[in-house]
């Protein structure tokens, strides 16, 4: 016990408690070489709490929607460096690629994404740092794209790539919940570079960096590829 630090103590708690968050990214590892028995048993929990969220995830239980008036203006901008750097994709060359169990893999144009019913939405953007946005986003849900294409909705995983090298993953069953979308605009416009142009999932029933922007690629498989921050010890389910 003596290695179980006051810091760590309180990380458990927090673990047990609230579930949502394992690991905070800057807390102070020993000996990343050698996880010690409190990580070890921090990735257990993770993974039990991706299990029982999954479990208690329904595709019929809707995240919160807002009214127009709600909506947070101006908007929060967050990513893993400053909004200087965010990637800027051409939108007239932009083709979404796509990979794994998908039987129609020819990558994807804006404007053959635009071909599609498209959904609108005002809902909560909540991220782990401990701020929420609403905001209104249109885009394809992604059920009837997964339809579309053909994709095996029997897999376990949808996986994203996106411009600025993040990346992420989300359970089928998320994947076909009917406010999932490949968000295209905000407030009626196309998104812009920092919010994720051209293209960004928006998943109101996870937190927000379940949400990758400017998504350049999607693949569809039973094998897991985790997230950005997901491998640096955030819950991989993370549903809000
Ligand atoms: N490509 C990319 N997507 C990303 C991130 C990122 O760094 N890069 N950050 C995530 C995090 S932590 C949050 S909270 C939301 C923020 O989205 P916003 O800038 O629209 O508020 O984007 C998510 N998607
Ligand atoms: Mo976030």
């Amino acid at each position: 016990m003596k290695k179980l630090d006051l810091n760590r103590r309180k990380l458990l708690g927090r673990a047990l408690a609230l579930g949502a968050l394992t690991a905070l990214p800057a807390c102070d590892y020993d000996d990343p070489a050698h996880p010690d028995l409190a990580d070890r048993f921090l990735h257990a929990m993770s993974s039990w709490n991706d299990r029982v969220q999954a479990a208690l995830f329904s595709r019929h239980t809707l995240a919160p929607t807002f009214s127009a008036a709600q909506i947070t203006n101006p908007p929060r901008f967050n990513a893993f460096y400053d909004i200087s750097q965010a990637p800027v994709v051409e939108p007239a060359t932009y083709r979404l690629e796509l990979s794994g169990q998908i039987q129609e893999t020819a990558p994807w144009s804006l404007a053959q994404l635009r071909t599609m019913k498209q959904e609108s939405q005002i809902t909560r953007l909540i991220c782990v740092e401990g701020w929420r946005v609403i905001g209104q986003w249109s885009g394809v849900p992604l059920a009837e794209f997964l339809k579309r294409i053909g994709a095996d909705t029997k897999c376990k995983y949808v996986s994203f790539k996106c411009a600025d090298g993040y990346y992420s993953s989300i359970d089928m069953a998320s994947a076909l919940h009917p406010q999932t979308i490949l968000a295209l605009d905000f407030l009626n416009a196309p998104l812009t570079p920092a919010f994720g142009a051209p293209m960004r999932l928006r998943i109101p029933t996870k937190l927000g960096f379940k949400n990758p922007k400017s998504v350049m690629s999607m693949s569809v498989g039973n094998i897991y590829t985790g997230g950005y921050w997901e491998d640096q010890g955030y819950n991989w389910f993370s549903g809000s």
